[in-house]
């Protein structure tokens, strides 16, 4: 078996893409999972159903038990084999899925088995949960959503921070997902440059976002906005993120979630994660109109978007800040340096300090995720699926309109109920096309 080295440096000699078969043979090669299926190996069900935009995704079914399968492919999957990418990236994702299963288990998939040779991790399948994004689109309701990713965030960002780690201990945390560079680099092109400039492979709905698209390839005040954003992004290794942590990333039912996908996962800052959950859930609010049979039919609907969007960072504040005022146990803030009642207190205005400075990041990680989702590569099924392109591109003039607000003022938002607000202001707004 090859060592973690080699899973990260290349692909593996004992590679190869495997087709619904050679799965089939794999998985029928390890006792364990095999007696999870149970039954013959010959009448499992096998089906490829990655709808992602980098991997194979198999969902295999025996007579006692199921898994999802994913195997990380030598290329971007979305564009094909002239974008190649490293399969190291299913090496962090399991490292990142091993740390979050720790640290909020129940709240991502169990794994089942890993080989690094082929890129390929066996998992937990997710029945009936399906893609939070879906979901959305379709005007569901997930009351569970809000206390489930709030603890997700909160402990896996706290737990990875210098507030609970050691010096030393965070400095190999970080040097353990420093070679995730390549899956860092989609981002750093397709977020926070690309969008901005002219690129090939940028699409928007047009014509009607021609002139929004070319004002945003003009403006230098958000170009500087970006590129203060990207420098945060490439220089901040607050916490081990995500790093992709959107919609199509979180698999629902009514009472359970589960965050999938952290092939992205490296240390970078905290507001990235969650300005990906809060940005997802705006577009998700202004794309609703699309999806309306009659006016008004989703009213309820879009009423909880807003307020999913206010709980998530309320109760990711409350969450973050309980585990630091408990369990404290980084180099950060020595508590020698704040003793008795005053130093109690001063630390106290600091952590609220803190949080405001996460909410600044937030807000602007917010604005790039939906202006690149909108404007850049890859696009997301909330707008993809209305149908009329006119009505599409309107919804998503509004997302954009809020999102440039969002990040050339981004001081002017002080709480999460300014963001919530503006975006209710631009719910009916009607765009000069
Ligand atoms: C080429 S990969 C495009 C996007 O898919 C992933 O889900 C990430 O969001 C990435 O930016
Ligand atoms: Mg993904």
């Amino acid at each position: 078996m090859m060592t973690s080295a080699e899973a990260r440096n290349g692909t593996p000699s004992g590679y190869r893409i495997l087709n619904e078969i050679d799965l089939r043979n794999h998985l029928a090669g390890i006792p364990s999972v095999a007696g999870q299926l149970g039954g013959s190996a010959e009448r499992w069900s096998i089906t490829e159903v990655g709808d992602g935009n980098l991997n194979l995704v198999f969902i295999v079914k025996g007579s006692s038990g199921g898994l999802a399968v994913k195997q990380a492919l030598p290329y971007v999957r979305l564009v094909g084999e002239s974008w190649p990418l490293p399969l190291s990236r299913a090496h962090y994702e399991h490292l990142a899925l091993t740390y979050q299963n720790r640290l909020g288990p129940g709240l991502v998939p169990a794994i089942i088995h890993h080989d690094p040779a082929l890129a390929l991790t066996a998992m937990e399948l997710l029945e009936p949960h399906i893609i939070m994004r879906r979901g959305l689109v379709a005007g569901t309701i997930y009351p569970a959503f809000v206390d489930h990713i709030t603890t997700f965030m909160a402990r896996t960002l706290f737990f990875s921070s210098d507030l609970a780690l050691s010096a030393a201990a965070k400095k190999d945390a970080i040097a353990s997902f420093a070679g995730n560079h390549a899956l860092c680099k989609i981002t750093e092109d397709l977020i926070f440059t690309d969008p901005y400039r002219i690129a090939e492979q940028n699409r928007w709905t047009s014509p009607w976002l021609d002139a929004t698209a070319a004002e945003i390839r003009a403006d230098l005040d958000l170009h500087v906005a970006i590129s203060r954003l990207k420098l945060k992004f490439l220089s901040c290794a607050e916490a081990l993120i995500h790093g992709d942590l959107h919609t199509g990333s979180i698999m629902v039912t009514n009472t359970e979630t589960r965050v999938i996908d952290p092939e992205f996962a490296f240390y970078g800052p905290m507001g990235f994660d969650v300005g990906a959950v809060l940005a997802n859930l705006l577009m998700a609010y202004f794309a609703s109109e699309g999806h309306e049979q009659e006016r008004g039919s989703r009213d309820a609907f879009e009423s909880w978007v807003l307020a999913t969007v206010d709980e998530v960072w309320t109760g990711f504040v409350d969450k973050f800040l309980a585990l630091w005022r408990s369990e404290a146990t980084g180099d950060a803030y020595p508590p020698s340096l704040f003793p008795g009642e005053a130093g109690a207190a001063r630390l106290e205005t600091e952590r609220q300090a803190y949080m405001a400075g996460l909410f600044q990041d937030a807000v602007g990680f917010t604005a790039a995720k939906i202006i690149r989702r909108i404007l850049g590569l890859a696009h997301n099924i909330d707008f993809e699926l209305i149908e009329d392109a006119k009505q599409r591109a309107v919804c998503e003039a509004r997302a954009l309109r809020l999102a440039r607000t969002l990040m050339l003022e981004t001081a002017s938002f002080t709480s999460i109920d300014t963001v919530t607000k503006a975006a209710r202001e631009l719910r009916h707004w009607q765009p000069g096309f």
